[in-house]
């Protein structure tokens, strides 16, 4: 492939909390890099995952699920879509759960109003559809309000037209050349993954407020020392009653997060780790804009 003709460009995946736009990320990565769970707001930032093949590099940005924000962590999340979809989009991929309430969120589509580039609508969990009747209507409130340039119906859970999607989303690419070196899979450190898998099995494994209430700080990141990988992390909570919560009765629950988050880094990152969890109380960091900023939140 000549270099006149190379594609490149970002690809956002944008849509409600819970639509499967990490699920749908990581079916187009080939790997399980954006946590996936059954709870809404798992995603918190952008995720790239880079995705390159015989003359293109598509860049697929998989972004928080858009929400009307209630603190300051939901604020930098709806951010994190702002910036993915008006600034970095060459491509919008804007996601539907086929299997939930019909709620296209006015304010999700007047952002999507006011972007520049072509939007694909895809609507997702086919798998779980009976009456595909309903699926007209929806497209058809869709593309009352935006300028939908192809649409697509998938299971990105059974991966079912994800192919024939990457293949759509690759041609609507703009000409340029590759945005990173070739090889490169992500934008990320290895210790980013880390806290985010870990943060996945809290979400797993904790109920109601806890997951929400939760940051994964790693502070230690040792590596390449045969077997004395090391990995200590934090995990900050916003109130004295969650400690007890995350710990266990005589620790069970944390050494069950301890073991899963292990397990899952590994199986990752290819390599085995020695990982410690200790908790710490960080009052109310979900609305502290110096931890937000700490934490990579607040990007500047
Ligand atoms: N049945 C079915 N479930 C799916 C499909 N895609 C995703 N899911 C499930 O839907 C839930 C949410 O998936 P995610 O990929 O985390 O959704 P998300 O849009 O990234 O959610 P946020 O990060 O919270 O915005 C998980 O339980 C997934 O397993 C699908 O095609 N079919
Ligand atoms: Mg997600």
């Amino acid at each position: 492939m000549d270099e006149k003709h190379f594609k490149s460009g970002f690809a956002v995946l944008a849509g409600l909390p819970n639509a499967g736009k990490s699920t749908l990320l990581n079916k187009l990565a080939g790997g399980l890099l954006s946590p996936v769970t059954s709870k809404p707001q798992t995603t918190r930032q952008n995720i790239l995952a880079i995705s390159e093949g015989d003359g293109y590099q598509v860049v697929f940005v998989d972004t928080p699920g858009f929400l009307q924000p209630r603190y300051k962590l939901q604020q930098t999340m709806v951010n994190a879509v702002d910036r993915a979809v008006g600034e970095e989009a060459d491509l919008v991929v804007f996601m539907l759960d086929a299997a939930a309430p019909y709620d296209l969120n006015a304010g999700l589509v007047e952002k999507l109003k006011q972007v520049f580039c072509p939007i694909f609508l895809v609507i997702n969990k086919m798998d779980l559809v009976q009456d595909e009747s309903r699926l007209n209507e929806l497209e058809a409130a869709v593309r009352k309000d935006l300028p939908v340039k192809q649409v697509f119906h998938i299971s990105a859970m059974q991966g079912k037209g994800v192919d024939a999607l990457k293949q759509a989303v690759i041609e609507a690419m703009p000409v340029s050349p590759a945005y990173f070196p070739p090889g490169q899979w992500t934008d990320r450190w290895e210790r980013f993954y880390a806290a985010e898998f870990i943060r996945e099995q809290i979400f797993l494994l904790y109920k109601k407020e806890i997951p929400y209430s939760t940051y994964v700080e790693v502070e230690k990141f040792t590596e390449d020392l045969g077997d004395k990988n090391y990995i200590r992390a934090i995990i900050h909570v916003e109130r004295e009653s969650q400690k007890p919560i995350i710990i266990g009765k005589g620790g069970s629950a944390i050494a069950q997060l301890r073991k899963n988050a292990q397990k899952r880094i590994e199986e990752f990152l290819g390599r085995k780790y020695r990982l410690e969890l200790t908790v710490t109380v960080t009052p109310d960091w979900r609305n502290n804009t110096q931890m937000l900023e700490r934490f990579g939140y607040i990007v500047k």
